[in-house]
C-alpha cells in the first residue's frame, strides 16, 4: 500500500476526527467490511470450496422467509455476518433477507445503539454461474431506551438511516459506502487484505442513454411503465429524441454499481406477478440502502410515485417498486407513472 493510498480504517477515523460519524459506527462499518472479505474470499473459491450450489440435505431444498430455495454462499454468508456482528457491542439487533425475524444481539454480550440489516448475498441465481453477486446492508439507531429491539423497532423509514452499502464481488471486490457525507468507493487489495479509497464522492451523471429492466416482465407492467419503456425503445424517432441502450445483470448490487459509475436507471417496476406482495425487491435491506447511496453521490430513487426514502416500512420483508439512477431519468420515468394517475383520475 502506497503512501498515497487511503485504507477503509483511516477513511473512518478522518470522518470521525471531523466529527461525521462517532466511534460505534466506526467500528460496525469496520466490522461489516471485515465480513464481506471473508465472504468475497467463499465466493471466490465457487467450486473448490464446495460452496455452489443448493443448501439443505439432497432433494431437500432450504427455503428462506421469501419462498425462495437458499444457495449454499446465502446460508454461509448470513452466518459469516452474524457471527462477526455478535460480540463488537456495537449492535441491539440485527436483520437478514434470510431470517424470517429480527434478532437481538445474545444476552452474552454487550448491546450498543445500532440496527443492522443486510441482504448477505444478493443475486443469488447468479452465484453458479460466476456472475457478481452482492452484500447489502443498511444502518438504524435503535431507538432510545429499547434494549431488545424485534421487528417493530427496525420500521423506520430509509431516511433514519445513519450508514448504508454494498460490497460487490466481481472482478474486483469492492465496497461502495455512505455515511451521510457523500458516496466512496473502496476496492479490496487482495495482497494486503485491506479495502483502498478508489473513488472519494461518486456522482452520478443527472442525464443517461442507459436503462437496466427485467424486459422479459414487460407484459406483465402497468401502462405507465409500457408507455415510458415504450418510449426508450423508440429512441431518436420517439418522443424521447434519443436512443437508449440495455443491460440487466439480474444481481441489484451489480446494475447499481454500474449505474454509481457511469449513470443509468435502474428499474424493478409492479407487474401483476409480484403486485399481490407489493412489489419483487425488498425495502429495507435491497431498496432503501441504494437509494441512500444513490441520493448521496446526486442520483433519486423512487417507487414510481413516492421518494423512496419517506416510504413508511410495514413489514421487515415488505416489498416496494424500484427506480432509482440518474436525476432526469428516474424524474421523466416517474412523471409517465404520475401522468397516468392523474388522467385515471
Ligand atoms: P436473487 O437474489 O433471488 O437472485 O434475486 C436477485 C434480485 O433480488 C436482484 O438482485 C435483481 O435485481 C433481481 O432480483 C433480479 O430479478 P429477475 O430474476 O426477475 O431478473
Amino acid at each position: 500500500m502506497t503512501q498515497a493510498q487511503i485504507s477503509l480504517t483511516r477513511f473512518l477515523i478522518e470522518e470521525q476526527r471531523a466529527g461525521r460519524i462517532n466511534p460505534e459506527l466506526r467500528l460496525l462499518v469496520e466490522v461489516v467490511a471485515r465480513a464481506c472479505k471473508r465472504i468475497s474470499i467463499a465466493v471466490g473459491k465457487g467450486a473448490l470450496g464446495g460452496v455452489l450450489g443448493e443448501a439443505g440435505e439432497a432433494g431437500q431444498a432450504s427455503i428462506n422467509v421469501q419462498g425462495e430455495a437458499q444457495k449454499k454462499l446465502d446460508v454461509l454468508s448470513n452466518e459469516i455476518l452474524l457471527e462477526a456482528n455478535a460480540w463488537g457491542g456495537h449492535l441491539a439487533g440485527l436483520a437478514s433477507e434470510e431470517m424470517d425475524h429480527s434478532q437481538p444481539i445474545p444476552d452474552v454480550y454487550p448491546r450498543g445503539n445500532y440496527l443492522l440489516l443486510f441482504d448477505p448475498l444478493d443475486g443469488s441465481s447468479n452465484i453458479d454461474v460466476n456472475v457478481s453477486v452482492g452484500t447489502i446492508f443498511s444502518v438504524l439507531r435503535c431507538p432510545e431506551g429499547v434494549t431488545t429491539p424485534d421487528d417493530a423497532h427496525f420500521l423506520q423509514p430509509g431516511s433514519a438511516q445513519v450508514a448504508a452499502g454494498y460490497c460487490v464481488y466481481g472482478p474486483q471486490t469492492t465496497l461502495v459506502l455512505t455515511v451521510g457525507h457523500g458516496t466512496h468507493a473502496f476496492t479490496l487489495d487482495r495482497e494486503v487484505g485491506s479495502f483502498i479509497l478508489t473513488t472519494r464522492g461518486m456522482r452520478i451523471p443527472e442525464e443517461t442513454r442507459e436503462f437496466a429492466v427485467n424486459l422479459s416482465n414487460q407484459r406483465f407492467w402497468e401502462t405507465p411503465m409500457q408507455q415510458y419503456v415504450g418510449d426508450l425503445l423508440r429512441g431518436k424517432d420517439g418522443p424521447r429524441g434519443k436512443d437508449f441502450n440495455m443491460r440487466w445483470v439480474a444481481s441489484m448490487v451489480a446494475d447499481v454499481h454500474r449505474i454509481l459509475t457511469r449513470g443509468g436507471i435502474f428499474s424493478y417496476p409492479l407487474d401483476s406477478k409480484c403486485a399481490p406482495k407489493g412489489g419483487k425487491l425488498r425495502l429495507m435491506y435491497e431498496a432503501n440502502p441504494m437509494a441512500f447511496l444513490v441520493e448521496q453521490a446526486g442520483g433519486a430513487a423512487s417507487t414510481g410515485r413516492a421518494r423512496m426514502l419517506d416510504v413508511q416500512p410495514t413489514g421487515l420483508h415488505m416489498r416496494v417498486p424500484v427506480f432509482l439512477g440518474s436525476k432526469a431519468e428516474v424524474e421523466a420515468a416517474v412523471a409517465y407513472h404520475l401522468r397516468h394517475d392523474a388522467a385515471a383520475g
